[in-house]
């Protein structure tokens, strides 16, 4: 089974930090106490926050650092793109042609690997898979923005969800 496929914004790591530490050392970290939790649910075909309906806006605010927990609890491979404007060249939707995190420092984390990566296209998440995304918005991300699924068929099918970020 795939662990681990992101696929992160300048195509290559400004710090690649592939460090095995313990889940108890990561939670003493900076990055995750300041953090404000974010769970977001992935099922087919939908994004969904605690207390929402499937689908509808996640609120964010520029300049806050949330650590958001994304869990695939649907039955095949999902992605996660945070976005907009998806490209439309080959006539349907694939991939978003400018990235919510683009710049930032992102810290990705599943199990016990941490990587640190200047900003983030996509991560593919098996059935079943957890990982925490840590990242401060930039104050230049203020506006309309989504997260969205690309695999075959799944954008067209709705999975996307509007992000506003004040
Ligand atoms: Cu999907």
């Amino acid at each position: 089974m795939e662990l681990f496929n992101i696929r992160i914004q300048t195509g290559f790591l400004v710090m690649l930090f592939l460090t095995l530490f313990s889940l108890g050392l990561a939670q003493e970290s900076d990055q995750v106490t300041d953090a404000i939790p974010v769970t977001i649910n992935i099922g087919e075909m939908y994004f969904q926050l605690e207390g929402q309906d499937q689908n509808a806006a996640i609120s964010l605010e520029a300049g806050q650092t949330y650590d958001f927990l994304l869990k695939n609890l649907g039955k095949v491979l999902h992605e996660v793109q945070f976005g907009r404007d998806p490209n439309m060249e080959s006539g349907t939707p694939h991939d978003y042609t400018s990235f919510l995190f683009e710049g930032a420092e992102v810290v990705s984390v599943v199990d016990k690997l941490e990587v640190i990566s200047s900003g983030l296209i996509e991560v593919k998440m098996q059935p079943g898979q957890e990982m925490h995304i840590q990242v401060t918005l930039p104050e230049t991300s203020k506006g309309d923005w989504e997260i969205g699924c690309f695999q075959p068929g799944h954008y067209e099918a709705g999975m996307h969800a509007p992000i506003i970020v004040k």
